[in-house]
């Protein structure tokens, strides 16, 4: 069901220790002194979801699942609710995952436009490094747009990581027209028959306001010379900030169309159960997961994977 490797499998699983210690283990200690499936068990679980960044309306609907569940597959004793729970946590992530089959495949229009947004230091600019190199290997050619050009070493990090992924970078002074450099970006693309550009912002400028303001001109001033782009707005959250990644969802998702998730530092976080309120409350698949700050610790998103990870022992 699953679509990472076995190193992905395992790499996933390392990184998701602390989220399963803090969401699996503290599920099964209350299963495991139970005598009985009844309310007052059911109440602990549904507590111990919230207290896992979960949400309170994401806890409220994996309860109802779960009820569902028991009352048509009742199981023989207690510990039947665990495998029980994570199919239901299975099919509330539904939908998640790339946006193609082929988790490294690209959709069909050429160029495909990747505009990546989120606040500053969440992980935008690695996490284009490693989709970059990704795309690369997959016989891509790769333009990554340098369209921060707020924060003075912002364009030198961008670069290094277009040269560790092979692939060609668009990039003018710091202060310049973040607008005109995406659009230049993608007038490059189509000249050179460039299969992907992927478009860096600024993670922070003088006021959000501004920040906003910049990213609404970014999409115009593109689809304004290729209609159908930006094809994917990709925002990036650091999953350590829990339930402070919502706000940062409906912040962005209001100023530019927001169509994927991507969250990062899944790895050391206790706070993981937010991909759920993210996937489910801002109704916004996760595409993909950083896991660690090594190139290929991007991976793309599976509900199946993730929840086998996180309720594996
Ligand atoms: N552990 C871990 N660290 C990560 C992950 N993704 C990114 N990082 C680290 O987070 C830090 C910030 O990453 P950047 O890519 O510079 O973040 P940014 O969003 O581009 O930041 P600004 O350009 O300042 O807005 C770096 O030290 C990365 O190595 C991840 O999945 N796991
Ligand atoms: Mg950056």
């Amino acid at each position: 069901m699953g679509i990472l490797d076995t190193l992905g499998f395992s790499k996933l699983k390392e990184g998701l220790a602390k989220t399963r210690e803090g969401l699996v283990g503290t599920v099964t200690r209350i299963l495991t002194g139970a005598p009985k499936i009844d309310e007052d068990l059911l109440e602990r679980l549904e507590e111990s979801l919230i207290g896992a960044d979960v949400g309170a309306g994401v806890a409220g609907e994996i309860m109802k699942g779960l009820r569902r569940r028991l009352k048509d597959t009742p199981p023989a004793d207690v510990s039947g609710v665990l495998p029980l729970l994570q199919l239901e946590v299975t099919s509330q992530l539904a939908g998640s995952g790339p946006a193609s089959a082929d988790p490294f495949a690209l959709p069909p229009a050429r160029p495909y436009v990747i505009l990546v947004v989120g606040i500053n230091g969440v992980g935008k600019t690695t996490t284009i490094g490693k989709l970059a190199r990704r795309y690369v290997a997959a016989g891509n050619k790769v333009l990554i747009a340098a369209a921060d050009t707020f924060r003075a070493a912002a364009g030198e990090q961008l670069e290094i990581w277009a040269k560790r992924a092979g692939a060609d970078i668009v990039i003018q002074k710091q202060g310049a027209d973040p607008a005109a450099v995406a659009f230049d970006a993608v007038a490059a693309a189509t000249a050179r028959k460039t299969d992907v550009v992927i478009i860096d912002t600024a993670g922070r400028l003088h006021t959000r306001v501004n920040l906003m303001e910049e990213l609404k001109k970014i999409g115009r001033v593109i689809a304004k010379q290729y209609p159908a782009a930006p094809h994917e707005v990709l925002l990036v959250l650091d999953a350590s900030t829990g339930q402070n990644g919502l706000q940062q969802a409906k912040l962005f998702s209001a100023a530019s169309g927001v169509t994927g998730i991507v969250l990062t530092k899944l790895d050391g976080t206790a706070k993981g159960g937010i991909v759920l309120a993210i996937a489910r409350d801002m109704q916004l698949p996760v595409r993909y997961i950083g896991v660690g700050e090594g190139v290929d610790d991007l991976q793309p998103f599976s509900p199946a994977d993730f929840t086998e990870a996180l309720f594996q022992a």
